[in-house]
């Protein structure tokens, strides 16, 4: 079963596009957990238990792991183990380099990990994406209209009057032909580009879509504009507001809560 298979069975059977974001923090973690042998398999383990049915897929990013020094890998890796199987796990990592040394991060997300999805980044073209492509059954989501405050600087930058968002949505559609594996990262704090990105894409090619929540979006307008016309291949994440939405004995239940909540406003507009 290749990627987009998975997530549209998980996305089917739990009814939902939520994708919760793993992006544990020792400064929000529950104070009570720091004693404890493994505090951030434990919160992980907790909060994939009290989700599971609710999501569509689940987001790590690499930065909030690697930053644990030596015992980075091994929470990744336990964290990853204990997803449901039948769940996509996208790592983010937003990691690609030339032809070489790519295929060495794409081999260490796809094998060693054994995610489902990666990010990249498309400024270095295709050559750095093919080895990930490489994967068939794996996706890998392309940058196309980050997020961040910033994104504007360099991402509405035009040529011959076309926004190099709009290009890079093109070009992947280009380089998705290799083995249609291909989906893109597109913040919810841009909902007009969403459209026009979707619009541009079509039907088939999934949609990462970080932004909701602590940073704002808006969920009514990422449904509608970042859905296919079956209200489908829209991954609509969410991290701090679903994991730390309390820091007390009971952070599960209350993440739970919040899942359900996002889950059942995002199916409002679907
Ligand atoms: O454009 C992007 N914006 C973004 O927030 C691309 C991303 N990959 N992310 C990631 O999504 C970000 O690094 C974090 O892991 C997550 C958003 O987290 P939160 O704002 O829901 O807590």
């Amino acid at each position: 079963m290749d990627f987009k298979q998975k997530l549209l069975r998980a996305s089917k059977k739990n009814n939902t596009l939520l994708c919760v974001g793993l992006d544990i923090d020792k400064e929000k973690l529950p104070r009570f957990l720091l004693d404890r042998k493994e505090p951030f398999v434990e919160f992980n383990k907790a909060i994939i238990d009290a989700t599971n049915d609710l999501v569509c897929a689940y987001k790590l990013n690499m930065a909030f792991y690697e930053i644990l020094a030596e015992k980075a890998y091994d929470v990744l890796k336990k964290t990853i183990d204990h997803i449901p199987k039948d769940i996509p796990v996208i790592l983010d990592g937003k990691r690609n380099d030339i032809t070489h040394t790519a295929e060495k991060y794409a081999k260490t997300i796809f094998e060693l990990f054994g995610a489902d999805a990666a990010t990249v980044n498309p400024y270095l073209g295709f050559d750095s994406i093919k080895p990930f492509l490489e994967y068939k059954e794996k996706c890998t989501f392309i940058l196309c209209r980050t997020s961040n405050p910033s994104a504007r600087e360099i991402q509405d930058l035009k040529i011959n009057s076309k926004p190099l968002y709009q290009i890079i949505a093109e070009k992947v559609m280009e380089w998705n032909e290799y083995n249609s594996n291909c989906g893109l990262v597109v913040g919810a704090t841009y909902p007009t580009e969403l459209k026009i990105i979707r619009e541009t894409v079509g039907e088939d090619l999934p949609i990462l879509i970080p932004g909701i929540g602590k940073q704002g979006g808006s969920l009514e307008k990422t449904v509608k504009n970042g859905t296919n016309s079956e209200g489908e291949l829209a991954i609509i994440n969410s991290s701090r507001s679903i994991i730390y939405a309390s820091n007390n004995e009971n952070f599960a239940k209350e993440a739970r809560k919040k899942a359900i909540f996002l889950k059942e406003e995002i199916n409002r507009y679907r």
